[in-house]
């Protein structure tokens, strides 16, 4: 799943695809770079953010779901049942909302349903989040949610740890490391790492400020790696390329009449 901010402040890539036109362009890009969906939003999640009004989040979203539905898989990312909807009318067959307030809407139009688990709400999440039991608190409300939503009518549910939504660095990696055991409960997992402050925390030697999101890449690739292979059936990134290279890796498979070979003199066999 590659990620279509259309907002000026999201905390990797706000302002670089506010503009419709560069927006979709990046979708298009994303898509020939091996995504499956495009997730694409109009309001950032980071922490701190401020609500965007549901008007000015439907005109940035809407010509850009409008214009990528007849290409590629879009799923809606918002917080607003009334911005699911309206991007399904126009043709995304999924709905990413982390506030978890979409389920009806997703029943309604018959797409899929991402349930993700968050503490609180973006503007409040990261204020000293607690936990006796993140992986057990987490995963049990994942439950609560995905059988909510079928209940609802919703046929096809994911559900997401939600790093960095309300979660410190160890919660985070606790929530990883369990990956296994949500993808052994049945309902297909998405995990989204990509660019997350956490990954700029960890790399970072003792005493040195985080890094940046733009120094994140390696994080991002690792931990998509790591759960590919622990089960996840979509991971959600900003760099499609890249990771789709490591997908192909870590499932082996070859793509065809690439001669896949390391290194920058292709065909040298080694
Ligand atoms: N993370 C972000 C946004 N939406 N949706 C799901 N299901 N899972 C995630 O982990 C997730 C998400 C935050 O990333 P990004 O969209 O790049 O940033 P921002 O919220 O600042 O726009």
């Amino acid at each position: 799943m590659g990620v279509l901010n259309v907002t000026p402040d999201s905390f990797f890539d706000g302002g670089c695809y506010f503009d419709h036109e560069a927006a979709i362009a990046h979708g298009r890009e994303m898509t020939a770079e091996g995504a499956d969906i495009i997730d694409v939003g109009g309001e950032s999640t980071r922490p701190g953010a401020e609500p965007v009004p549901e008007d000015e989040e439907l005109r940035r979203v809407l010509p850009v779901v409008e214009a990528l539905v007849g290409e590629v898989r879009v799923s809606i990312d918002t917080m607003k049942p009334a911005v699911a909807a309206a991007a399904c009318q126009r043709g995304a067959t999924l709905v990413n909302d982390v506030a978890n307030h979409s389920a009806r809407v997703a029943a309604e139009a018959g797409v899929g349903l991402i349930v993700v688990h968050m503490r609180g709400t973006p503007k409040i999440m990261q204020e000293d989040p607690r936990y006796d039991d993140v992986v057990g608190e987490v995963f049990g409300a994942l439950d609560a949610a995905a059988a909510d939503a079928r209940q609802a009518g919703v046929r096809e549910v994911y559900v997401d740890p939600g790093i960095g939504f309300g979660k410190t660095v160890q919660h985070n990696l606790q929530l990883l490391r369990s990956l296994p055991e949500l993808v052994a409960r049945g309902v297909p997992v998405l995990v989204g790492t990509s660019r997350k402050s956490f990954l700029g925390r960890l790399a970072a030697p003792p005493g040195v400020d985080p890094l940046p999101p733009g120094d994140r890449l390696e994080g991002s690739l690792a931990t998509a790696v790591w759960a590919m292979v622990a089960g996840a059936t979509i991971v959600r990134v900003h760099d499609v390329a890249v990771t789709v290279r490591a997908a192909r890796l870590v499932g082996g498979s070859e793509p065809a009449g690439s001669g896949a070979t390391c290194g920058a003199a292709a065909g040298a066999g080694r």
